[in-house]
């Protein structure tokens, strides 16, 4: 087995739980537009861009508009979006996250985010982890959204590491799509049945022992407390 240094984590559903966030947003727009909105079609929108998102939207709607109006529907729903990222803090990071990231950290993982958000900068701030990760690549930087590998691909470059030293953690079937197209070890964070195509799954982040990173291929030096 290759050796594994380093780990990329999506950040909406991984990190922090911003999937509502975005469901309540979208689902406002939606009903502005008449259209039927539940939280079965929000699963489909996870790891997917903002313009792809709202594409599906008035896919399933049967409606189509002009690209100035287009745009102006993304604004609103990011506005209403960033209104509740904006009273995140340290406390809405994910349970058991921070002493996996604080027990990789001191063994000297090297840890990026990889996220379709363009507002990732922004969360990460707000919850306190910007300077935790070694590399950032969000919605800003890459251009062809998951399950296009590039994001992680990115990622695991800017971290000097090949894709099979590297794990990717995913919450969306579009991002663990993306991290085994990439050549990475997909660990998906969530429901086994949804993310059947990664190669290992864990409901949360309790869930994962020492033992998991050991048996993946990381050589610890330090152990967890
Ligand atoms: P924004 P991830 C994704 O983040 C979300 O899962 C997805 O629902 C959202 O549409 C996308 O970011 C874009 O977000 O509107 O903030 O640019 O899961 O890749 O961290
Ligand atoms: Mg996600």
């Amino acid at each position: 087995m290759t050796e594994k240094k380093a780990i990329i984590f999506d950040l909406d559903g991984v990190i922090v739980d911003t999937a509502t966030f975005h469901f309540y947003a979208w689902r406002n727009l939606a009903r502005k537009l008449g259209i039927d909105f539940n939280e079965k079609d929000n699963e489909q929108l996870k790891g997917v861009s903002r313009v792809e998102s709202l594409k599906k939207i008035l896919e399933w709607g049967n409606k189509s508009i002009p690209d100035d109006e287009f745009e102006q529907l993304m604004e609103e729903k990011n506005r209403e979006y960033l209104s509740y990222v904006d009273q995140m803090q340290p406390e809405d990071i994910l349970p058991d996250v921070m002493p996996t990231l604080e027990f990789l950290k001191v063994n000297k993982v090297r840890m990026a985010i990889g996220s379709a958000s363009k507002n990732t900068k922004r969360i990460l701030n707000n919850v306190g982890l910007l300077d935790l990760f070694d590399a950032i690549v969000d919605g800003i930087k890459v251009t062809k959204a998951k399950p296009d590998p590039e994001v992680f691909l990115t990622g695991a470059n800017n971290l000097n590491v090949d894709p099979k030293e590297c794990l990717v953690f995913e919450d969306s079937i579009a991002g663990v799509t993306a991290a085994n197209a990439g050549g990475f070890l997909s660990v998906g964070i969530g429901d086994a049945e949804t993310l059947h195509h990664a190669h290992h799954c864990f409901s949360d982040f309790n869930e994962i022992g020492n033992d998991f990173f050991t048996k993946a291929g990381f050589q610890f030096t330090k152990s967890k407390n």
